[in-house]
């Protein structure tokens, strides 16, 4: 059966570019993948789709048709993927590839937090092994207070979606690498993210005490949230994205799925 791969974040954050770069890399290891594009809103993808939730629901026909603005025709998109989630399982159990990765909607919280997003999720997995890759936009997360709401977020997306998540700090070569490095030092070290954010908020002391309440939070998780940096565009980290997937799927063994195969 296959494994599958969740690509969440938050709008703009890298998830389709992130299956591209993903899907081929996988490609490259002699991996068959298929992309699942589960944004019935999306515009334009940077790969192409083997399956489609478009070819379903719309968001952009159901705005027209329900008189609605962008979120609400996704909600509603989102909702009613659930009535078509035996055929798109059917397009999947025919092609028997050893990855699925799948391009969560844009909109982080009206996929994650509402009822239909896991549920459609969940179905589509069944009892095969999962995981997520949880995206930190590395363009985005300039301070250490953008940082520990990201971690909040991914927290709760970990409440939501009940799956083993990874945390990758995307977009890695539109920053500097002393940009990179200062991110990761606030992940290696509690007392560095602290200090940091102590700074940042002019020694207040309830919001300096956050970074270590965050690391707690995410450790009684089991949760790790020193993110993997990677960049879709040159390729850069995607092989140690590989490993701590393959450390979910596999206990740390390097193995191909029960049924590998042909390329797609
Ligand atoms: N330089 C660079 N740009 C990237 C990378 N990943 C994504 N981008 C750019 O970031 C923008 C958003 O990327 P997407 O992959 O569409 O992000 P998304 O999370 O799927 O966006 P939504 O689905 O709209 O929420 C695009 O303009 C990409 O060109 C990367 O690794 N490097
Ligand atoms: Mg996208």
């Amino acid at each position: 059966m296959p494994y599958y791969i969740v690509i969440v974040g938050p709008a703009g954050s890298g998830k389709s570019y992130l299956t591209s770069a993903l899907g081929e890399w996988l490609e490259d290891q002699q991996l068959s993948v298929l992309r699942l594009n589960m944004d019935p809103a999306a515009e334009w993808l940077p790969y192409s789709p083997d399956i489609d939730v478009r070819e379903y629901v719309d968001a952009r026909k159901v705005m027209k048709e329900y008189n609605l603005g962008p979120n609400g025709a996704l909600i509603v998109s989102v909702d009613m993927l659930v009535n078509h989630i035996d055929k798109i399982k059917e397009e999947l159990d025919s092609v028997r590839p050893n990855y699925v990765i799948i391009d969560s909607p844009g909109q982080l919280e009206l996929f994650a937090f509402r009822t239909s997003g896991p549920l459609v999720l969940d179905q589509l997995v069944g009892g095969d092994r999962v995981a997520s890759l949880f995206l930190l936009d590395a363009t985005y997360v300039t301070s250490p207070s953008i940082y520990a709401s990201m971690l909040m977020l991914l927290a709760s997306v970990f409440v939501r979606l009940k799956k083993p998540l990874i945390p990758v700090l995307s977009k890695t070569d539109m920053v500097s690498r002393k940009h990179v490095e200062k991110l990761l030092s606030w992940s290696e070290d509690p007392l560095v993210f602290s200090e940091a954010l102590s700074e940042e908020t002019h020694r207040d002391i309830q919001l300096s005490m956050l970074a270590q309440n965050i690391v707690d939070l995410l450790e009684n998780l089991g949760l790790s949230w020193i993110p993997i940096p990677v960049s879709s565009l040159t390729g850069a980290g995607l092989s140690e994205v590989y490993a701590a997937l393959q450390r979910i799927f596999s206990g740390g063994e390097d193995f191909l799925t029960e049924e590998p195969s042909g390329r797609l």
